[in-house]
């Protein structure tokens, strides 16, 4: 047996891509509530009042950066569509969700608590409501012997601190962030044990990711402080409220690669590998890297810090490597190579890999490579949290959706990820395909772009009747997880 026994076998999502029900029982807006959709070519919109009272949209390109101008406030527009507010309705149909993942033998469920259902404004205000339908999904997880793996904040600022306090600029909202999180791991402490704080923490760039509207790079710096600051606090609050939670991080792994063996483009891939291994390395090390520090010296960006930040982050460190592993990259110093799509950070076109119809690079031995420099590097346990190939289902006559390439997809990478821990000694502690049941896409929020081992019938234009229909990749997954991963 390759894997670990106890390995960690599931599925992932995130609250604002896959449980719609926007205002629900008490929720409270966030910022992703108020993003219409997109496409592979049209960048999704946010939408904003200003304080004329008139309506704009800002374009949040594919690497979600768009800027919202200062002093407006989000806004919903009843004349738009907007994906996250019934996206796939896993808030009524969650009973049905679980069993399906029951029926594949999940032994873990990845997903993220709405920081507006338990906190409307992201302040201290609690909604009872909120704490209830929570507490009821964990009791129907563990009712099958799934363990709950929770995302603290899955992108989805409230409404309200974006508006009123911009965001994690504000070192305040560090303390509306633990305010939360004290709520939640003492209301679900005994049920929940696996906790990761900011998904991919390290690509958290527009507003509706961190609430800041003008996101130049010294306030992104700032935020990202407050941000990292949020992150030890909450991993030392979580072991002292239970000592059995094990509390890690999550990051975006793309690898980089140079595009040729000249020297100058090993730099610039070194260099692009410093936008994950900065954050990467202070969550795990607990300081702010020599190379970080040069940076913002060159740049002239000084961070505010309070006395005993140095201390919070030396101490807040994590007890495991969470990260999301779609495709890799490459970055070189030739102008003329074209660039690629991608999972927010956008390199070079790799000549020797395909692409999905997203314009991903598939790279699956590119898992392994990612395995293999983060375990040399950290030497913790890791969890694959996110991958998967994003990709267009077609329903036959028969009802049946015969997604062969999603299966070559997650078989190949499965196989990397044994590879890793077979060949290299990687600690592997386990794997949780993206979208396990289909969902909205956050980069496009299209439907049409699926991810899920079930299909929903639900479509682009809002159409579509919630119901739900087992991929032929969901009884292949069944198998792969009956025997560990021994037979893909
Ligand atoms: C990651 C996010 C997920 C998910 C995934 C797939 O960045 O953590 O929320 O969205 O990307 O991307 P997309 O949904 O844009 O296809």
């Amino acid at each position: 047996m390759t894997l670990r026994t106890n390995f960690l076998w599931g599925g992932a999502s995130a609250a604002h891509q896959y449980e719609g029900a926007y205002l629900e029982d008490g929720k409270g807006l966030c910022t992703f509530d108020a993003l219409g959709g997109g496409s592979y070519t049209e960048p999704r919109q946010v939408t904003y009042m200003d304080e004329k009272g008139q309506v704009g949209a800002a374009a949040v390109d594919s690497s979600m950066t768009g800027p919202v101008p200062k002093l407006t406030r989000g806004y919903v527009d009843p004349n738009r569509y907007y994906p996250s507010h019934e996206a796939t309705d896993f808030y009524h149909h969650w009973k049905e969700d679980i069993a399906l993942m029951a029926q594949m033998g999940f032994k873990c469920y990845r997903m993220s608590i709405a920081w507006t259902r338990i906190c409307p404004k992201g302040t201290e205000e609690i909604n009872e409501a909120g704490l209830a339908f929570y507490d009821q999904i964990f009791d129907e997880l563990r009712k099958y012997g799934i363990e709950p793996v929770v995302t603290l904040n899955h992108f989805d600022m409230p409404m309200y601190l974006a508006d009123h306090w911009d965001g994690w600029l504000s070192r305040k909202v560090v303390d509306y962030f633990l305010f939360f999180c004290e709520t939640v791991f003492k209301r679900y402490r005994g049920k929940v044990k696996y906790w990761m704080t900011f998904n991919e923490i390290n690509v958290l760039s527009s507003w509706c990711q961190t609430g800041v509207h003008e996101n130049n790079e010294a306030n992104l710096a700032q935020a990202h402080h407050h941000i990292l600051i949020a992150s030890a606090k909450a991993v030392q609050l979580g072991h002292h409220i239970d000592p059995h939670n094990q509390i890690g991080m999550m990051v975006s792994y793309t690898p980089c690669y140079p595009l040729t063996c000249k020297p100058e483009d090993v730099l610039e891939a070194i260099q692009f590998n410093r936008q994950k291994e900065f954050y990467m390395d202070v969550q795990v090390r607990g300081y702010y890297p020599e190379y970080r520090c040069k940076e913002l010296e060159r740049k002239h960006i000084s961070i505010a810090m309070a006395k005993d930040d140095l201390a919070i982050l030396k101490a807040g460190t994590v007890d495991f490597i969470g990260f999301s592993y779609y495709m890799s990259t490459v970055a070189g110093t030739d102008p003329n190579v074209k660039k690629t799509q991608g999972n927010q950070f956008l390199g070079l076109k790799n000549p020797y890999l395909e692409t999905s119809d997203w314009g991903w690079t598939v790279d699956p031995l590119g898992l392994r490579i990612a395995l293999i420099q983060m375990y040399e590097r950290y030497h913790l346990p890791l969890f694959v949290v996110e991958n998967g190939l994003g990709a267009k289902d077609t329903v036959e006559e028969s009802g049946a959706i015969n997604d062969d390439y999603r299966i070559a997809y997650l078989r190949s990478h499965i196989q990397a990820l044994k590879d890793a821990v077979r060949l290299d000694g990687v600690d592997v502690m386990g794997y949780t395909p993206w979208g396990c049941i289909d969902i909205v896409s956050a980069g496009t929020g299209e439907m049409a772009k699926r991810y899920g081992l079930v299909y929903v019938d639900k479509h682009d234009d809002g159409s579509g009747d919630l119901s739900r229909h087992p991929k032929k990749s969901f009884r292949w997954y069944q198998q792969v997880i009956r025997t560990n991963g021994e037979e893909l």
